[in-house]
């Protein structure tokens, strides 16, 4: 699921990413792939209309286009806005105040709403007490199949061979559970090929008589923007409170998973996964959405280089380069900065621009090395961070010393530093000066 929209949208990414540059017609281009990728994965198209825009909106703003990382910031937006689309933050069960709290089940046939009803009572027997039953009188052998799947889990299963009434067999059943003690009853109720007024008109029947804490429609990932639109109908007959998207673990394009909070303004509770009783995860928006764009890991790490990268302090060393006014205090600084992200080489990737400057000067920035010279640096007073020129050779003994160094080390630091002022300054009157900034400062 999503292999495919997420590897569109990589290669989108991959093409904007590394630019310290964009200009509107950039982003455009790159908005007009992201519309064909997610109408590809049959995504609502007013959704997908509706997405674009927004993103649009928010990422041709000043703040995208001249931050130091625009790239970086297209892919933040559309992560946000993903996450916002898949129903913002997971949202769990309300199981009310009723004991037991009803939760039923409803979907078209063959959907999962009897493996749904096995899987869900087994996440939930973890901490509490849970009881399910069929209202399945049509199809032969469906009592029996919930009750061999409950057996495997241990559930229990309320056992109504006689009555052949769904109204009365739910109501039997709330009867039974609340004498034995049961917390939550799951009903599993009967699918039909088509959405049809006796189907509805006997879930209303049901809902009426057990007033459930929850109605839960149970939607095939597999069927696309079919689940979404029988969602809806449901929805609007009987009411839903929330979804549980079956078959994510099959080959569906997601479409239904990214338009049903937005078409039916109910958010997706639970995934199945599998044909397994343990198949189903509480569904996490934030997390389908990085999977969505592949990224795991990479998104902390925007956040770290932006926390790092402060946009005010980069203007202010802008200044300073310019008027060649960039001590070793800055440099140090930047280091420091540098090391707040964590682990170099975890961060190089990460800062844009970075894998040119490397092959540029052929020299990987060492964890080691960046130590050291912080080491130098601080081993060095004020005044003379303000001003190397100062830093005799007297004054360079001293500092090895003081920083277990030798004269060598210092020798090279500062050699090195009055290259990179040199090259600073003539970069900056080139007028390349965002470019050098976000390779700083190696
Ligand atoms: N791969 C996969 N298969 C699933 C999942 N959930 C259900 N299935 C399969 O889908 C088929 C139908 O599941 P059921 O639970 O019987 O569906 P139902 O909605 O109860 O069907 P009716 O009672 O006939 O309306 C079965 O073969 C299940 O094993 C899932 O999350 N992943
Ligand atoms: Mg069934």
């Amino acid at each position: 699921m999503f292999e495919s929209l997420s590897k569109k949208l990589e290669d989108v990414f991959r093409k904007i990413k590394g630019r310290g540059l964009l200009k509107e017609e950039d982003i455009n281009a790159a908005l007009k792939e992201i519309r064909m990728a997610l109408l590809e994965a049959d995504v609502n198209f007013k959704v997908v209309k509706d997405f674009i825009d927004d993103i649009h909106v928010r990422s041709v703003g000043r703040e995208v286009l001249e931050s130091i990382t625009p790239g970086q910031q297209i892919v933040k937006i559309v992560h946000e806005r993903l996450i916002q689309l898949l129903g913002g933050s997971s949202t769990h069960i309300k199981f009310g105040s009723r004991i037991p709290s009803v939760l039923m089940l409803v979907g078209l046939q063959g959907c999962g709403k009897t493996t749904t009803a096995v899987k869900l009572a087994n996440f939930l027997s973890k901490d509490k007490k849970v009881y399910l039953v069929s209202a399945d009188v049509y199809r032969p052998a469906a009592v029996e199949q919930l009750e061999v799947l409950g057996r495997t889990i241990k559930a229990s299963v309320f056992l109504h061979r006689e009555e052949k009434n769904p109204v009365n067999i739910c109501a039997q059943a709330v009867e039974q559970a609340r004498r034995e003690g049961y917390e939550v009853l799951i009903i599993d109720t009967a699918g039909r090929l088509h959405i049809d007024n006796e189907m509805m008109e006997e879930l209303s029947k049901i809902k009426e008589k057990v007033n459930p804490a929850e109605i839960l429609y149970v939607a095939d990932a597999m069927t696309g923007q079919d689940a979404v639109n029988v969602g809806a109908k449901f929805n609007d007959l009987i009411g839903i409170d929330g979804v549980i998207m079956s078959k994510m673990d099959g080959d569906a394009r997601g479409g239904a998973a990214l338009s049903l909070k937005a078409v039916i303004g109910k958010p997706i509770k639970f995934i199945g996964i599998g044909e397994k009783v343990e198949a189903i995860e509480i569904f996490h928006p934030e997390r389908i959405a990085s999977r969505i764009l592949g990224m795991g890991d990479i998104l902390s790490l925007v956040e770290k280089a932006q926390a790092s990268f402060d946009e005010k302090e980069a203007m202010q060393l802008q200044r300073k380069i310019k008027k060649n006014e960039f001590t070793l205090e800055d440099f140090r600084n930047q280091i420091k900065q540098i090391k707040k992200m964590g682990h170099l080489n975890d961060v190089i990737g990460m800062i844009p621009g970075m894998n040119k400057v490397k092959n540029l000067q052929n020299a990987q920035p060492d964890e080691q090395e960046l130590v050291k010279t912080a080491a130098i640096i601080d081993s060095m007073t004020r005044k003379e961070r303000l001003n190397y020129q100062i830093i005799d050779g007297r004054r360079r003994k001293r500092i090895a010393l003081g920083s277990g160094t030798s004269v060598q080390d210092v020798n090279r630091l500062l050699n090195n530093f009055v290259q990179m002022r040199k090259m600073m300054s003539s970069f900056s009157k080139k007028g390349s000066m965002k470019s050098l900034m976000r390779n700083f400062p190696f």
